[in-house]
């Protein structure tokens, strides 16, 4: 298997992170996002016409791209996606949040800081409402880990590494998490699993 990815992205660093969690590893081969290299014709038709990484290619050659449905594969029957009908409802649950209230709002400020995107006015604008919407998706997190260490079933999850990924990096973005405890402490909690893999630029 190898995993096409590239060096900053949140989205990536979920697989490789989930994949060091299960003491696994795969090759990477890694392209240049801001130059355009997911969008070429050969990557749009051999790897992924969404023009996205991460994908994860297979040993017979299939082509997989989006993070969740990598990590679901991954992870497999192991601890990581629990058998249990309603916890891995709940599994999904929280990756369909991820990927809808959390991920577009926590990684656009990073990502226009990384890329030094020019912050017109209405770009001002824009951003004080991802800010608005980020903090509210980083609240449905903090008061869900009250009582809670892990988001479903008690232990580490697939819903916890693909929620992990971008408010470790959110500070990047110009996020603070000083008003969400419960949010910081369990980001040290996955910091201690056995296999923990740092963020992007980090390591
Ligand atoms: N829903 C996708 C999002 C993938 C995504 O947005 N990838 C970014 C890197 S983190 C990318 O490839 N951006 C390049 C582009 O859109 O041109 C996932 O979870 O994998």
């Amino acid at each position: 298997m190898r995993l096409h990815s590239a060096p900053k992205s949140g989205n990536g660093y979920k697989v490789r992170l989930l994949l060091g969690l299960m003491d696994k590893s795969v090759e990477v081969i890694d392209y240049n996002t801001k130059g355009g290299e997911t969008h070429s014709p050969e990557f749009l038709r051999r790897v992924n016409p969404d023009g996205k990484v991460p994908v994860l290619e297979l040993d017979d050659g299939t082509m997989l791209p989006e993070s969740g449905a990598i990590m679901l594969l991954l992870a497999g029957e192991t601890p990581y996606l629990p058998n249990d009908h309603v916890q891995r409802a709940q599994i999904f649950r929280w990756m369909f949040f991820e990927q809808y209230s959390l991920l577009p709002n926590l990684a656009r400020p990073r990502l226009w800081r990384m890329w030094e995107v020019e912050m017109t006015e209405v770009r001002e604008v824009q951003l004080a409402e991802i800010f608005k919407q980020g903090y509210r998706a980083l609240g449905v997190m903090e008061r869900h880990l009250e009582g809670h260490e892990f988001f479903v079933g008690g232990r580490p999850t697939v819903a916890d590494v693909a929620l992990y990924a971008y408010p470790r990096v959110c500070d990047e973005g110009g996020y603070r998490l000083g008003d969400y405890p419960n949010v910081r402490a369990w980001l040290e909690r996955i910091e201690d699993l056995p296999g923990y893999v740092l963020p992007p630029g980090q390591g």
